[in-house]
């Protein structure tokens, strides 16, 4: 049973008493009201979290007004939707993006400064939203700006966490963690309808055929408006809370046991409580898969009865929806769909999955063998009986189908045993039942595998599922796109090739180039000599024309200078660590993870190191300084990353602290990294490193980020680094490392590996030796260096030298101001291919099929 809470029968309003947006009295006096009525304080003098409080909450009347017109429009003209649905939705903070594209800013901004205090300053008092990890939420965020920009129709579908992304802290050089609480000051951009839940159930048993779940929930749907950019669309991210069906048991209170009475509140409100701190890891917890269903199901029940208000026939629900799946987190929507269709609505299995596979897309972000979903079938059997069986059909009827492929196949390749061995063959036979060929040559197309690390253990695969249960399935760029065709897919894009597509990231233009960097956009719109270019990326290329124009240049790098400053001003107040701006800004910014390599860029750290000491005063002044600034949380189970956390922290204190090396190189890690911290690091840095082993990386999108405000990169061969490079041209970029086709190569090749380069023994020495207590960094070096354990899986060893290469190319450019300033300028002049709204576009055309729906002006 689903059903929804009753909501009421709503009553008319009188004609007279609508519209009451039109009655809105000046911004400033409505700010003083709110700070005097929502707030609760006298408005004599304000705190800037009062000041933020009274603004937020007036802008969310006006984000409210338009978003209310908007719903009512497309309820009216009926398009088709596209709902993304994301297990992380990572939004950061939200006042500045809300202000600015709702076109709000002179008129805020002046209220804001009659109050004594600049809207940056009240952005700074509000809690980042982390619902995510990394890229795949910050994703999932950036296209849910670009959906509303483009007006197409669209939700973005998740779970409201009341715990985001950990804060991180640093002890003793090492990652701390702990709860990140971020709706203490409650929440402005929210609409809770507490009215509008939704059933889910967990465990329990099928009886004739439907599910009589034994525990159940209510999903709570809370709206979060997302105001698009120079449009009058406001699209929303619907996000659901757990709750108990009913609030404690009295009879168990009153008889004094307590704990007992709130049991089931509490184990409901654990479903929603914190996001699961794993970037390309799964762990296979029940409580994950609970969040993954409990979101899942009730965004499809929340679209199926919207969808049920003006439709009849189911049939036509692929012509009015499409289910984008972010990765494998929601592709339980295969089942769950193929269960609301036929055991609610009484649809035949067949119709069912022609609905949904018509229905449904996916999305991989990763290769990660270790990040690929597969649930245990008895974990999924146990929580949903029902789901598990319909997966069980579904991998039935799949296989089937091929039978007769695989079975000519089969036919065609030699028999196994040769006739002298047959007889042998038969008494092993007595022990094992007989693999039947083709079954045998099935198992590799199966959502039921065994696994392989334990014999008699079945698991479903989640990956498989999605690909099989939707129309698309794309890969996030290029080279991923066409590495998933060849490894993970193989043999699914053998089958159906035209189901695979590519839809290369993008990232929004208006968080992350016009609004963190207001300096460099105010040039750009005056040399453009519109602003257009916020929304139409592509015309940011008439920036090259300037690219040599001396003047301009001066320009540019004056802004970069105040961007430098705001960023030294900032690593002062968080590492106490004081940076010169006439150093070269080189950062590194993203989850700390071994196919990442920060560990590579530390090594690089140490030999520059070794080098300044090695030098002659006379020597030391040729060495451009530097300051190397690293920022990203580990998972708290990732052993070898949170030792790569506390190399950079050792690293630090030895470096920043030896008088002989002074400010020519400085080591910072910044801790609890997160959206808002990215907004200053980005526009302030110089060069940024993106320099995860060839093949590993997806995509990447800080890289894009970076590019956007005319930061260099150094770069492998890897993830949209190859698009960039092909952009801004290779020769522009300073490329290293070895080919995404020679991994595997080289990885067999890894045992009889020697590094050919002494400076690659220096900096192994210089961390086990007695600069820092003794074993410290032991497993560490270990893992790259003891090649008899098969070891440096990404191949640092072999990147090394050629990275130290790049490093020096970035030096000499750098003595050349012009220069340099001359490719940063080309560097944002072709970032526009990189917007998300390039991206959504192609999604919108070639998966979704969703128009835009724009909201009339008046
Ligand atoms: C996390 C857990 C399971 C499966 C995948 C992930 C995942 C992948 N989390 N983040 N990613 C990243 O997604 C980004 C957006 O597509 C990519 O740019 C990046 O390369 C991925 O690592």
């Amino acid at each position: 049973d689903t059903k929804k809470k009753t909501n009421g029968k709503a009553k008319p309003v009188p004609m007279e008493l609508i519209r009451v947006d039109q009655q809105k009295a000046a911004a400033e006096t409505e700010i003083l009201r709110k700070i005097a009525y929502q707030v609760g304080v006298d408005a004599e003098s304000v705190t800037a979290q009062q000041a933020y409080q009274g603004v937020a909450w007036t802008v969310r009347e006006r984000l409210i007004d338009a978003f209310n017109k908007t719903q009512a429009y497309w309820r009216e003209k009926d398009p088709k939707f596209i709902y993304y649905l994301s297990a992380e939705f990572l939004m950061g903070r939200t006042l500045t993006n809300a202000v600015n594209n709702l076109g709000l800013e002179g008129e805020f901004g002046e209220a804001i400064r009659k109050l004594g205090y600049s809207l940056e300053e009240l952005q700074s008092q509000e809690q980042n939203a982390s619902l995510g990890n990394g890229g795949l939420g910050r994703l999932a965020a950036c296209f849910l700006d670009s959906i509303a920009t483009l007006s197409l129709p669209g939700w973005g579908y998740g779970i409201r966490y009341r715990y985001g992304m950990f804060r991180q802290g640093l002890e003793n050089g090492y990652q701390s963690e702990s709860p990140d609480y971020w709706l203490t000051n409650g929440n402005p951009w929210e609409i809770p309808r507490r009215e509008l839940a939704y059933k889910i159930g967990f465990y329990g048993s099928v009886q004739q055929g439907k599910w009589v779940p034994d525990e159940q929930v209510y999903a709570v749907a809370y709206d979060n408006p997302i105001p698009g950019y120079g449009t009058k669309t406001v699209g929303n991210l619907r996000l659901f809370d757990c709750q108990p069906m009913s609030e404690f048991k009295l009879a168990s209170f009153n008889e004094g046991k307590y704990s007992e009475a709130t049991d089931a509140k509490r184990k409901a409100e654990d479903i929603s409580a914190v996001l699961y701190p794993n970037d390309a890891t799964e762990y296979g917890r029940e409580l994950r898969l609970k969040q993954q269903i409990f979101f899942v199901s009730a965004a499809i029940q929340d679209t199926l009865a919207r969808f049920k208000k003006t439709h009849k026939d189911m049939k036509e629900l692929p012509s009015k929806a499409c289910f984008q799946m972010n990765d494998t987190h929601p592709t339980i929507a295969v089942a769950e769909l193929m269960r609301l269709l036929i055991d609610q609505e009484g649809l035949k299995w067949d119709a069912a999955w022609d609905i949904t596979t018509k229905s449904l897309a996916f999305t991989n972000h990763t290769v990660m063998p270790e990040a690929l979903e597969k649930w245990p079938v008895k974990v999924m059997a146990k929580l949903l009986p029902r789901h598990m069986e319909i997966i069980e059909k579904i991998d039935s009827i799949w296989k089937d189908s091929l039978r007769a492929k695989v079975t000519s196949e089969v036919g065609s390749q030699p028999k196994q045993a040769a006739p002298e061995k047959a007889a042998e063959a038969t008494k092993e036979a007595a022990a094992e039942p007989p693999v039947d060929p083709v079954e045998a040559a099935l198992a590799k197309y199966s959502i039921i595998t065994e696994n392989p690390w334990e014999k008699g253990v079945k698991l479903v695969n989640m990956a498989f599922m999605a690909t099989i249960g939707s129309k698309s399935t794309n890969g996030v760029a290029a080279i991923h796109s066409e590495i998933i065709k060849e490894t993970i897919f193989k043999d699914f894009y053998e089958l159906s090739p035209e189901k695979f597509q590519n839809k290369t990231n993008g990232v929004t233009p208006r968080r992350w180039l016009a609004y963190c960097n207001p300096g460099l956009s105010k040039l750009i719109t005056k040399t453009l000599g519109s602003d257009e270019w916020i929304s139409k990326t592509d015309q940011l290329t008439g920036l090259k024309q300037h690219a040599d124009d001396k003047a301009f240049q001066k320009q540019w790098r004056s802004i970069k200078l105040e961007n430098k400053q705001r960023l030294a001003d900032l690593i002062k107040s968080k590492t106490g660590i004081s940076v010169p701006t006439n150093a070269l800004y080189d950062v590194q910014i993203k989850r700390i993870h071994e196919y990442k390599r920060q560990h590579l860029n530390m090594f690089s750290v140490v030999n520059r190191y070794l080098e300044i000491k090695a030098a002659s005063p006379e020597e030391r002044k040729k060495f451009v300084p530097r300051v190397v600034i690293i920022g990203g949380k580990a998972a708290s189970a990732y052993v070898m990353a949170k030792k790569m956390i506390k190399l950079v922290t050792s690293l630090g204190d030895v470096i920043n602290n030896d008088p002989e090396v002074s400010d020519l190189l400085k080591v910072v890690f910044i801790p609890d990294y997160n959206v808002s911290l990215a907004e200053t690091i980005i526009p302030g840095a110089e060069v940024s490193q993106h320099i995860s082993t060839a093949g590993t990386e997806a995509s990447g999108t800080s890289n894009m980020k970076f590019q956007m405000n005319g930061c260099l990169i150094i770069g492998t061969m890897d993830g949209a680094n190859i698009e960039i490079a092909q952009e801004s041209g290779k020769e522009n970029m300073f490329v290293f490392g070895v080919d995404a086709k020679d991994i595997g190569r080289l990885r067999e090749e890894r045992k009889n590996f020697k590094v050919n380069d002494p400076r690659w023994e220096k900096v192994m020495s210089f961390l086990t030796g007695n600069t820092f207590e003794q074993g410290l960094f032991q497993d560490l070096v270990d893992n790259v260096n003891d090649m008899s354990k098969a070891n440096d899986w990404f191949l640092l060893g072999n990147d090394f030298t050629d990275y130290l290469r790049a490093q020096d190319e970035i030096d000499v450019l750098y003595k050349d101001q012009d220069a340099w300033t001359k490719r940063s300028i080309l560097y944002t002049a072709s970032s526009g291919f990189f917007s998300s709204d390039r991206c959504i576009d192609q999604y919108a055309k070639e998966i979704w099929d969703v128009k835009p729906c724009p909201v009339p002006s008046s």
